[in-house]
């Protein structure tokens, strides 16, 4: 009923932004039950250090072992509640790429922890022993994870129940699954000489339907051909 999103994070205010638009709908909904944890908060000396050079040498620092896994050990349930407490996504550069597919999954789970690095990454050890899967965005550089644990957050809200009022437009018909939109208008009919095109005017719905589907796919083959060459490996 509701899904729990525990992450780890030195900025955990940067995440304020997520009480916007449909993620904060389901956060006032309780679709989503948001708890965040500062590492900062688990570090041992006086100046809360959480990072420290990279052994080896070379540049940057490395998120400290002892401090994070100190809050997902305390966040995650694994201790406090003594369950299992869902798979921990540590969002990474080096992650497989997400897809449509996880964040489907990531939905349909009761927790979830997202562990949100900073600096040139986090101590390989938590990884071994925490990490059950490394998830990255895209083949871009981010200066750390918060925001691409935000990008997961938003992605996975709109598919909870009764978050967008939700039967129909996250949940799409088979056939423009996986392919690009046709295009969109409304009011008024003529902007800067340009009018919407007379199908749409018509009342005729499946003439309307047959002009999305052929438009969709022109824009689909001329953009993403792979996204074409995926489905028909699915349908054939
Ligand atoms: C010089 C090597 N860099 C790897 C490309 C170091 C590095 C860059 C950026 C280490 C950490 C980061 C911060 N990025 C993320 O935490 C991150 C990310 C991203 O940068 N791109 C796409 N997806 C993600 S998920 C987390």
């Amino acid at each position: 009923m509701t899904l729990r999103i525990n992450v780890i994070s030195i900025f955990p205010e940067m995440f304020d932004a997520l009480g916007f638009g449909m993620s904060g709908r389901a956060l006032e909904k309780k679709a989503i039950d948001l708890c965040l944890t500062n590492p900062r908060d688990f570090a041992k000396n006086r100046y809360r250090t959480i990072d420290d050079r990279p052994y080896g040498g070379g540049p940057g620092m490395v998120m400290m072992a002892e401090p994070l896994s100190a809050a997902i050990d305390a966040v995650s349930g694994i201790k406090t509640r003594g369950q299992s407490a869902g798979p921990v996504v540590y969002l990474s550069p080096k992650g497989r790429r997400m897809t449509q597919t996880d964040v489907e999954l990531f939905a349909a789970l009761p927790e979830l922890t997202l562990i949100a690095g900073r600096y040139e990454g986090i101590d390989e050890r938590v990884i071994q022993t925490r990490v059950d899967d490394e998830v990255s965005i895209g083949d871009y550089v981010l200066a750390g994870g918060e925001f691409a644990a935000m990008v997961l957050i938003e992605a996975v809200a709109r598919l909870l129940p009764g978050v967008l009022g939700n039967d129909e437009s996250a949940v799409q018909e088979s056939f423009t699954s996986g392919i690009l939109d046709y295009p969109h208008y409304t009011r008024p009919e003529c902007f800067e000489n340009l009018r919407v095109p007379e199908v749409l005017l018509s009342g005729d719905h499946k003439k309307i339907a047959a002009w999305r589907k052929q438009q969709a796919l022109k824009v689909t083959k001329e953009r993403r051909p792979d996204l074409l060459e995926k489905r028909s490996q699915g349908t054939d």
